[in-house]
């Protein structure tokens, strides 16, 4: 699919769960990096640590902030998607996606959009030619470039990096994807997300980001998420990232 020329601002949506610690110095950063046009949507679950409160605030106090409040925790997946809606509905031209811990650096976001003109979807990769992953344990990579491997195998993609977090899609992607089908909550999201945009035929960009861990705040991966990814995958290949 040939990209065209953006209709609307870019809204980058910060999906948020316990990041009191971060999310004021966050939101700074990123918006020093995007252009004065964009839009940031905090996506908060309720978080028992007040961030809620911290991103109202910062809606009140800067332009462009804007705050989704949503009931309990449900995953990324389910917080995204709420994103999502809201950034089409208001008229986004493009939608980017990020951990809101500093894992995923906000000095990558102008190449994500200088991408995102060529390309209908730019995913921030860990596992290309410039890419890593920084202060993580041995484990937590092993399942990670596992997860990435075991996905590209069973689905038959090329995309090396499925499981990240860091994204830039076209409107055109999330409009033709069918978001109410997706069930997908924690990593099984991403990977989702990005082979439902290959079968739909559009176009996939990587480009080579360096992961760090989070300093502040804790870590919400657990177990379930990992089994998610693992049991989901195999289905998104039988469904042919189609809708049951
Ligand atoms: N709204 C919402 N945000 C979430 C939820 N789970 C995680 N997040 C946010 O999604 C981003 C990524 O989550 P992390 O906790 O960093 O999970 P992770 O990246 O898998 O784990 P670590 O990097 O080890 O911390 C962060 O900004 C979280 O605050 C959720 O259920 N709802
Ligand atoms: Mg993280």
């Amino acid at each position: 699919m040939s990209p065209t020329a953006a209709q609307g601002p870019a809204w980058l949506v910060l999906p948020t769960y316990n990041e009191a610690g971060n999310i004021e110095r966050f939101v700074a950063a990123v918006r020093e990096k995007l252009p004065a046009s964009a839009r940031v949507l905090i996506v908060d679950d309720n978080s028992p640590d007040g961030t809620g409160r911290l991103a109202d605030g910062l809606a009140e106090s800067l332009d462009g902030v804007s705050v989704l409040h949503r009931g309990h925790k449900e995953g990324l997946g389910p917080a995204y998607i709420a994103g999502f809606r809201r950034a089409l509905g208001e008229g986004a031209g493009h939608v980017l996606e990020m951990d809101s811990d500093f894992s995923h650096d906000p000095a990558y976001l102008p190449r994500l959009l200088e991408a995102g003109v060529r390309a209908d979807l730019v995913i921030g990769s860990r596992y290309i030619d410039g890419g890593g992953v920084v202060e993580w344990s041995g484990v937590r990579r092993a399942i990670s470039r596992g997860g990435s491997a075991y996905a590209r195998r069973v689905l038959g993609v090329s995309v090396r990096d499925l499981t990240g977090g860091f994204k830039c899609f076209r409107r055109e992607v999330l409009e033709a994807i069918d978001l109410d089908s997706i069930k997908s909550r924690g990593y099984a999201f991403q990977v989702e997300m990005t082979y439902r945009a290959i079968r739909l035929g559009f176009e996939v960009l990587e480009v080579p980001i360096v992961f760090r861990d989070r300093v502040v705040g804790s870590s919400k991966m657990d177990g379930s998420v990992v089994a998610e990814a693992i049991w989901r995958v195999p289905l998104l290949r039988l469904n042919q990232g189609g809708r049951w």
